[in-house]
């Protein structure tokens, strides 16, 4: 996560120095032959499996799944996707494996959970952070399925805040185990996990100081101590498990930890990063459902003696879900492969990704209740199920709000970091003149020539320069933005979810520009034409959307709406009344 040089930065973040790293997203990525092949196969399986045993109607009616679908799901080998074949798994780069999430998803909600839980977060610290031994007890047993695992960080108190857990872990007196004492909450496969992921905090010394800091533990499950709360009964995803974990007193040995004490909110933080993608792949698989739903009754329904189809409206609603749908695909897969790259910080791409795609599900699940519209709403269709199911993605892996809020303060502290240096040298001429003038060389190099993108395809080089005039305003915006706020803008979050907004847009543009030009250099321009228009499209709204929140920066209410919020607190109501007034 370290910032000190823009030449270390990721993609995203260098972008906010007005650099576009375009070697890091060109070509778009194209999986390997292997993994197609493996991939292909398995989507195939899955999709038998699914036509069999998966009654998602009814498991929503009873808010439950039969525990066999799992042990199912795992004999297909479901439970070990991303494990090395040593080990059991099998062996999936993040790339494949985001693409079997995506078609599990598509199945039903509760199963993708279940299993997202397992492998996307609740092994996830053994595959990222494990030592040899920890990978050989666990793993096999994981990869099969014998265990389940389950990802234990949110607590009562303790949700987007996830530094502040109260859950402690104390070190016995020979230093051989420690006891774990607290609750989590909203634990997905909390009463069938038999390996859970658990943060605590616990007592380091550092330069001679006491501290309290977050250690990850590996507890079994069932054991003394360890135990459930009911079922909890929710809005969506309601045939997956999720319940509370209480930890009484639980002893655990030395051996467990995973990354070393102290080391767990990195450790928490490099799992989500991961769980992040797995999720925006899922919602890639569900709206695809619900854009084939939209086009069948669009196809189909008439009214007027004409097919509603042919209607502006409705064409709107299927172009605009199509277009997202790919930008979406377009993100997840690029950051996939930045993973699979495997010398790369993505921390912040992974939470652009998730926060696009979860709206975008969002948005095309929404709309294709109202093209079903009377059947949309009832029972009888998947399609208020689909809505249900998919509201909790804006809600768990960090809500959206509080990646936004990652999203704008991660990206802005390298610069952030440059100019506390810029005003240091300033104080201190000799010792910071390096830092002088390779910020001003950069910005002069910025404001004058822009930073050109040049592995575009010519087709698109329009939708290129957009692009290179939004990477040198972000960077200008960045700058105004911490010289009036300095420090003071980790509290300034309208400022933050303009700058987000921002980066998400224009993340999803780079990656469109990246995929479409890869399918016109494959393809030729005349097979790639909806493709183009796809591009085009996404990024005239989006240009919309990026003017507005540049322009907001300088001129916008957000004064008056903090007054509406702060005198609606203090009336803890809605005042108005225009019967009373
Ligand atoms: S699990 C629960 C999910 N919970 C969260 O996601 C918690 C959200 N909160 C946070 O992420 C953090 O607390 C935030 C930081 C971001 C707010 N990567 O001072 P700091 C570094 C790498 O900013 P804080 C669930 O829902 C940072 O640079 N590093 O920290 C499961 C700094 O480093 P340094 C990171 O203000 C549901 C240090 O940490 C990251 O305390 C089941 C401290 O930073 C990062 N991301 O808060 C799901 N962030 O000190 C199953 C920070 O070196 C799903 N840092 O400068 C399955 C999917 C199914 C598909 C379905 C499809 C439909």
């Amino acid at each position: 996560m370290s910032n000190s040089s823009a030449s270390q930065n990721s993609f995203l973040k260098s972008l906010f120095f007005g650099q576009i790293r375009e070697e890091y997203i060109f070509p778009y990525p194209k999986p390997g032959a292997e993994t197609s092949e493996t991939v292909g196969m398995i989507v195939d399986s899955i999709d038998k499996f699914g036509k069999d045993i998966v009654k998602s109607a009814e498991w929503d009616d009873l808010a439950a799944m039969p525990i066999e679908v799992v042990r199912q799901m795992a004999e297909m080998g479901l439970t070990g996707l991303a494990v090395k074949e040593e080990f059991g798994g099998l062996g999936l780069p993040q790339s494949g494996y985001a693409r079997v999430m995506q078609q599990i998803a598509s199945l039903d909600g509760s199963l993708a959970v279940t299993l997202g839980a397992h492998q996307s977060i609740g092994y996830k610290c053994l595959l990222l952070f494990g030592n040899d031994e920890q990978k050989k007890k666990y793993l096999p047993k994981l990869a099969t399925g014998e265990m389940i695992a389950a990802f234990c960080l949110t607590e009562p108190s303790s949700g987007s805040d996830a530094a502040s857990i109260q859950t402690r872990a104390e070190l016995s007196a020979d230093g051989k185990y420690y006891t774990l004492t607290g609750n989590k909450l909203w634990i997905t496969n909390g009463e069938i996990a038999q390996f859970l992921t658990v943060f605590a905090k616990t007592e380091v010394v550092e330069n001679g100081e006491k501290k309290d800091k977050v250690t990850c533990f590996i507890v079994e499950a069932p054991a003394e101590g360890v135990s459930a709360g009911a079922r909890e009964h929710k809005l969506g995803i309601r045939a997956s498990w999720t319940n509370a974990i209480h930890l009484d007193k639980v002893k655990v040995p030395v051996e467990n930890i995973v990354g070393g004490v102290g080391y767990g909110f990195k450790v928490a933080m490099g799992i989500l990063n991961h769980g992040r993608l797995g999720l925006a792949a899922g919602c890639v698989g569900v709206a695809k459902n619900a854009i084939k739903a939209s086009i069948e009754h669009a196809n189909e329904r008439e009214q007027f003696k004409k097919k509603i189809g042919d209607f502006g409206m409705i064409k709107e609603k299927i172009a605009r879900m199509v277009m997202n749908n790919y930008a979406a695909e377009s993100m997840v897969y690029m950051t996939t492969s930045l993973i699979d790259r495997g010398d790369m910080d993505y921390s912040m791409e992974s939470a652009a990704a998730k926060v696009f795609c979860s709206e975008m599900l969002w948005e095309t699940v929404d709309e294709n209740v109202q093209i079903w519209a009377g059947n949309g709403f009832m029972k009888e269709y998947p399609y208020e199920r689909w809505l249900r199911d998919a509201r909790i993605n804006r809600i768990f892996e960090g809500t959206n709000e509080i990646l936004r809020a990652f999203v704008a303060l991660s990206g802005m502290q390298g610069p952030g970091q440059e100019l506390s240096g810029l005003a240091k040298a300033i104080q201190h001429p000799l010792k910071g003149l390096g830092v002088v003038t390779d910020y001003a060389t950069r910005k002069v190099k910025q404001n004058v020539f822009g930073e050109a993108i040049t592995k575009a395809h010519p087709r698109l080089k329009k939708l290129a320069g957009f692009l290179e005039e939004y990477t040198v305003e972000l960077s200008q915006h960045t700058e105004t933005l911490l010289k009036r706020h300095g420090k003071e803008i980790h509290l300034k979050q309208f400022a933050q979810k303009r700058i987000a907004d921002v980066v998400i847009d224009l993340y999803a543009m780079y990656c469109v520009l990246s995929r479409v030009t890869a399918a016109i250099e494959a393809n030729g321009e005349e097979k790639t034409e909806m493709e183009i228009a796809i591009a085009e499209a996404f990024f005239s709204k989006a240009n919309r959307r990026i003017r507005g929140n540049f322009k907001a920066m300088s001129r916008n209410e957000d004064e008056l709406m903090k007054y509406i919020a702060e005198k609606s607190y203090e009336l803890g109501h809605y005042p108005f009344d225009v019967f009373k007034s």
